[in-house]
This record gives C-alpha cells, structure tokens and sequence, in this order.
C-alpha cells in the first residue's frame, strides 16, 4: 500500500509514473514538521524511531554498508573525483528507503534538491531527514504480503516510479575503457591485443579525447580522419565503439551546437538574463537547460551526429554538473589572490592563500548563479533557481538523450548510462558508480552498492572494474573481474596517467580469459535475470536478508549478494586473502570455474564455510534443488553466444525444464511472455 503525503508545492521531479491520491490520514511511523520557508533552513524534518535492531536499507548510490545506519549522507549530486567512505554525497540523489524490523515500510522523500539522511548518526535511536523548504512529496510504504516483505516493497516503490532501462544485449558483453585512448591505432591495438589473448571484448569506449577540442558530437579529424569507416571497421570485428558526452558546451564562435543553443536561448542564465559560463574540460562552456522540454528536445536531437557516423551506445559524464569553476568564482579567487600580494605570510595565512586556487571546484555558491526556465502545460514559463532542482539535473541530460533516441532510431535499444542521476532516471539509462580507487575497499564498496541501486530502479549498473584512479594490481583486477563477471554493466575503466590495466598486460592473461570468459557462460542466464527483474520491478543484486528474512546471521552478511533466483556470490574483496569465510543461507552446491571449465561441483550445507578461492578461479553458489545453465563454450563476444544447447550446474533433478528469457538483444518492444524460451541441456 502507498500512501502520499503532500507538503507545501512540491516540485515535479517526474519521478513517479503513478499517480496517488493525497492521503488524509495521520503519517504513519513518523512525524514531520515544517517551518515557514521564510524562516530558517532545515523546514522540513521527517523524525522516526529506530529500534536497535532494525535495517535502514536503501539510497542507492551511496556510501557505506548495505545497511545505512550509524551515518549521515546528503543528496546532493557532487562530482567526487576522490570519493572515500566518509564522503556524504556521490554522483547520485536516490531518495528511497526501507525500514526493517518489527515494522517494516519505505519511505520515498520526492523532492529536488539537497536532502539530508541522518540515519542514527547524530542519534542512535533516530532518523531524521531534513530539506531546506518544505515542499515535498512523501510516499509511505507498506507492505501488502506476509512474506517477503521487503522484496514486496521495492516491487511496490518501483512499480511507482516505473519501468528500468534496458540495454542491448551486446552491452552485458565485457567493455574496455580508459581515459587515453586517443587515436584509432591506439584502440586497434586494444582490440587485437584482445582477440590474441582469447580475452572476449564486446565495446571500447571513446573518453574525451575523441572530440575535437572536448566539443560535444564532434570528431576530432586528426585522430579519427575516418571515424565513420573506423566504426564499422571495429563492428566486422564485434567490437561497439562508446563515445562520452559531457555536460558543458563549449563556447565558440562557430561551433553549432554553441551557436544555437545561444541563438534559441537553450542554455542557463544568470540572474540578468546572460548566459552563465563556467570551466569544464573545454573550458568556458555553456550548460543546456536539460529541464526546458525544448532544450531537452534539441540537445538529444545532436545524438543523431553520431549514430548516424554507426554509434549506438553513450555514456553521459559531467552532468551533476561538475563545475572547475564559473567566471563569478574565478574573479573571486583572483581577488583573494590579490588581497595576498606584498604580505608578509605567516604559516596559517600561506594555507589560506594556497587553497584558493582550487575553491573554485565545484562551489556551492555558483549552482545558485543560474536558472532554469520550466516550461508550463499552459505555456507559460517558471523561472528556477539551479541549486532548488539541482538533483535533476544530470537525469534530464540522460532523459534528453533516450527520448531523442526513440526518435532517432524507433524500436532499437541503445546504451545509455549517466554519472549524475535521480531516481527517474532509472527509466532512461543505467548510471556507472563514478571514480573509485585502484583499491580494495572500493571493490567492497561497489559490491555493497549494487543492492541499493537495484532498490531504486538502476539495474543496468556496475563500477569502474580495476578501480578508476590509482595504479591497478593483477590481484585486484582480477578479483574485480570476478565481481565485475555478475555486475550487468562490465566495464574495466582508469583514469589518464595511471597504470594500463587492459587485462592483457599482465602476466598469465590466460587467467583473464578464463574469468572473463565465465561471464560469457554465464550470460545467458544473467541477462535472463536481468530482464525478469526490469520486467517484475524486482531486484538483480539482493542482499540475502530480503529473501533469508527471518535468519539472522542473513540480516547481518553484507559481502555476499543474491544474484537473480538462484546464484548467491561472495567475492572476495582483500588483498592476499586465498579463500574467505563464506555464510550460506540454505544449502547450496559451490560452482569453481578455473581454467575455461567448471572444475568442482560440492553441495554444501547451510551455515559457514571457510572456501578457497585461488586468484584465478572463480567461485558462486547455487541453490540447493535449484540449476543454472552454462554455455558450453567460450565466446569471444555476445554474438558469438550459443543458444541452441547448454550444460548445467546445480543439482535439480534430472529433467526439471529450465526457462531463460532470450530475445533479438535489440527491440524495445519486450515481454515475458515472448521472449521466454526452454533450453536444452
Ligand atoms: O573530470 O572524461 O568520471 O570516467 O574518464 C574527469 C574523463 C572527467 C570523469 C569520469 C571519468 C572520465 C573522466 N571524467
């Protein structure tokens, strides 16, 4: 049961694709209360108890445990290029939670701009959740079964908030990417190194360097003076080529995408009616109203430059919008450094002095220097102050783009995943976790991140496998890879300077192509479970408490995932570590992958296991009664995949028909009921 709660006048996020009536009754759980706007901040406070053994699970993108509680996070989305587990808001604002206990219900908070979750942080025993202007709408859910109430929650909220995105079936194929990939030799090499080491490879994703002087849909002639024919190229060879598109428009004379958006007034303006300029990778560039259904129109409309050139996947960066600075906080810092000029610094003044030059990143001052018009049904147009819908910002880049798409290319799925993103988002393309570390506990991290982000609707979702920033270790690249194996979108991704970490480059790449190739085994199965979960507005990743719910040692596992109906993981996530302790919530049979073959099959019972897990295999667990299909060979890309016969692990009993949804991997016209196939074993 959803319940709706209205305060104040509620922004329209577009979030929810249901519409539910405004509940009369007193709010269940918790209580709210609001202050008049005009009186001070923090005017809106969701309180609630929480009792020391309840779960608070939920906000998606976010730091910490898959259980939240004991920490406060901030949706906000932040450009974080050194995200750590103390940092309070990441790319993402996904304002969904779920209270588990003796009572067990969701809240979902709808509201567009910076919110605070203060989940017995500053209290033990209390949630808050604080905005800035009581304008809000607040779904409270409850569960409408017995069982499962947790699983039966999610389905509810994202039933809500509507259907997820879908990817083609060749983006479930293992992706390379790196911020330094510049000229069509340089990803040549990429791909042959590939194909000669027998490591499969479906996509090579084209970062900035690409485009001619980091402008948006352009090409740059000197790198790529074929790009049309390079794209294809790379096709005979199975490999989709993925460019990057940034937020910020170059400003130049000349340059049609500028020249335009000015012309029709498509981009923000400051407070006086000029346009807002500030620093990102083009330098001074222009910020397209992604929240003017026009500009949204005309910006998704430039995508049609490069799918005509044979692309047919983005990925949207820079869209919280990160900002290096706007010429409001460049002048300021100029000034300040001015102020110092001549003086005899002490130690404390010096500091002061030399932190000037990079408060201009990303400053909070600068998202309330520009505005958006909104357009009205009536026609008429609301002007809006950024930092008050500022979490909406990098999801309408992202909406831009797949409702231009539809246009472009009718009934064709094209990959699209964001950096920014609010629930909402979830409907027109996936999201990447963001730059993390070459670090162990960033593969943590991201693993207990996958269940949240399912919660709130991202299901095509997976980190930087390698890590992004920092030097990368083979040991760690390929327990990533092992994680990453499961993650729908897998993706190896670093930054420019670090540590080449494609999987050929280290020693033994014959290890890399048994553990990516697992993934292509696996495939079917995975993009099975993927699709009945966007299709059921179910979970892909779930935590084990949401289907062991009255387990209690279940409630507790947070390095373990459910993946699908059947298979449960359990990465190992240290350094040095050979095996792990591994909880098991039933019994279960464990799976080893090592060297291109299924080499163990042991039923295990229920409980704790210490299972060893040598860098080069690859362990999962299937539920006992239960089996899931493999394919019998390797392929060294998703059109390669053979469908027409499989081998199976688990131990159903001989005979049990085994069903996988399959469909053309294209049409965006999907069903169950038409794509479910039985299998021969
Ligand atoms: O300021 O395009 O998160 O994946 O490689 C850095 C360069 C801009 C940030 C993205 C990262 C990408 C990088 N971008």
């Amino acid at each position: 049961m959803i319940k709706k709660f209205t305060f104040g006048k509620p922004f329209n996020t577009f979030s929810c694709v249901l519409s539910v009536a405004e509940c009369a009754e007193e709010i269940p759980f918790g209580t709210v209360e609001t202050t008049a706007p005009a009186k001070s901040e923090n005017s809106f406070a969701y309180t609630c108890a929480l009792k020391p053994e309840d779960i608070v699970f939920g906000l998606g993108e976010s730091v910490r445990g898959i259980n939240k509680r004991g920490f406060k996070y901030v949706s906000n989305c932040s450009d974080v290029p050194n995200q750590s587990e103390d940092c309070e808001s990441l790319y993402g604002a996904h304002n969904f939670i779920v209270i588990s206990g003796e009572k067990t219900f969701g809240l979902y908070f709808d509201y567009p701009a910076r919110i605070e979750f203060d989940i017995g942080f500053t209290q033990e025993d209390t949630l808050t959740v604080r905005a800035d202007t009581a304008d809000i709408a607040l779904y409270v859910i409850t569960p409408d079964k017995s069982a499962h109430v947790l699983d039966d929650i999610v389905t509810q909220f994202r039933t809500l908030v509507g259907r997820s995105y879908i990817a083609p079936f060749w983006a479930f194929g293992y992706q390379q990417s790196r911020w330094g990939y510049r000229t069509e030799d340089d990803i040549r090499s990429v791909v042959k190194k590939y194909r000669e080491s027998n490591i499969p490879l479906d996509a090579v994703y084209l970062d900035i360097d690409y485009m001619d002087n980091f402008k948006d849909f352009t090409v740059s002639e000197e790198k790529f003076p074929a790009f049309k024919s390079f794209v294809s190229e790379m096709k005979t060879q199975h490999v989709r080529l993925v460019p990057i598109i940034d937020a910020g428009v170059k400003v130049e004379k000349g340059y049609s995408v500028c020249d335009e958006g000015e012309a029709k007034g498509f981009f923000c303006k400051k407070e006086d009616g000029s346009y807002f300029t500030g620093g990102v990778w083009p330098g001074n560039s222009r910020f397209p109203d992604f929240l003017n259904e026009d500009a949204r129109a005309w910006f998704g409309a430039q995508y049609k430059k490069l799918i005509d050139l044979g692309i047919e996947g983005f990925w949207n960066d820079m869209n919280e919008p990160a900002l290096f600075y706007s010429t409001e906080s460049l002048a300021d810092s100029f000034k300040k450094m001015e102020s110092f000029k001549g003086k005899n610094l002490d130690i404390q003044s010096f500091f002061e002095f030399a932190d000037i030059s990079r408060s201009s990143f990303n400053k909070a001052s600068d998202y309330r220097l520009f505005f958006h018009q909104i357009k009205n049904d009536d026609g008429s147009v609301t002007k809006v102050r950024h930092d008050k819908v500022h979490n909406l910002f990098g999801y309408n880049m992202t909406r831009a783009a797949a409702e231009a798409f539809d246009k472009i290319t009718p009934g064709k799925r094209m990959l699209l995943f964001s950096r920014a993103s609010f629930i909402g988002a979830h409907r027109y393309g996936g999201i990447w976790t963001g730059d993390n570390g070459s670090r162990w506990d960033h593969l943590l991290m991201g693993i207990k991140m996958m269940p949240s982000l399912n919660m709130c609707g991202f299901l095509y979702t997976g980190t930087d496998i390698g890590g992004f920033g920092g030097n990368t270790s083979r040991d760690l690249l390929l327990r990533w890879l092992a994680f990453g194996d499961f993650t729908p979108l897998m993706r190896n991704h670093s930054a420019a300077g670090t540590r080449e970490q494609e999987c050929w480059r280290f020693d033994h790449p014959e290890d890399f192509a048994s553990v990516v190739g697992l993934r292509y085994r696996l495939i079917p199965y995975l993009y099975s479970e993927f699709m009945k979960a966007a299709l059921n507005n179910t979970m892909y990743f779930r935590p084990l408490s949401f289907e062991y719910e009255d387990d209690k040692r279940a409630r507790s596992v947070e390095d373990e995932l459910l993946v699908g109906n059947d298979l449960l993981i359990a990465p190992v996530h240290e350094q040095n570590a050979v095996g792990r302790m591994v909880y098991l919530p039933q019994d279960m049979t464990l799976v080893r992958y090592h060297g291109n073959a299924v080499t163990e099959q042991t039923p295990l019972a229920k409980g704790d296991h210490y299972v060893s897990v040598p860098l080069e295999d690859v362990v999962f667990f299937v539920k006992k009664g239960h089996s899931v299909p493999l394919c019998k060979k390797n392929a060294s890309c998703t059109e390669a995949i053979d469908y027409s016969s499989f081998d199976v692990v688990g131990d159903a009993p001989k005979g049990t028909a085994i069903t996988l949804y399959h469909d053309d991997g294209f049409a965006t016209d999907v069903s169950l009921e038409k794509g479910t196939i039985a299998i021969k074993q």
